[in-house]
């Protein structure tokens, strides 16, 4: 998994694809942004598909406002590409759990 983020990362057509896949799957209700409850639920799910641990409640609500980039209240495609690449950026390069 690390091996293949890695490649990932130094190919952005790759990477573009990847972010866009994750990014429709969380905007259950295909408003082309996600909202605080999508992006829990992504969270929850994607910290349990790289065995990192599951985040807190307040955990979640910081994150969402470090991704907020304008601070709007929702996370638009190019603030969560930017999200995608420092979260496989820290389960590639970072992730020294088993
Ligand atoms: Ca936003």
């Amino acid at each position: 998994m690390d091996a293949y983020l890695k490649i990932v990362l130094k190919d952005e057509n790759c990477f573009n694809a990847i972010a866009k896949a994750i990014f429709n799957k969380a905007d259950a209700d295909k408003s082309k942004f996600i909202d605080p409850q999508e992006f829990r639920k992504l969270m929850v799910d994607i910290t349990a598909e790289y065995n990192l641990p599951t985040p807190t409640d307040e955990e979640i609500r910081t994150t969402m406002e470090k991704v907020d980039l304008d601070k709007n209240g929702t996370i638009e495609y190019e603030e969560f590409k930017e999200f995608v690449r420092a979260l496989f950026t820290e389960v590639a390069y970072h992730n020294s759990k088993k």
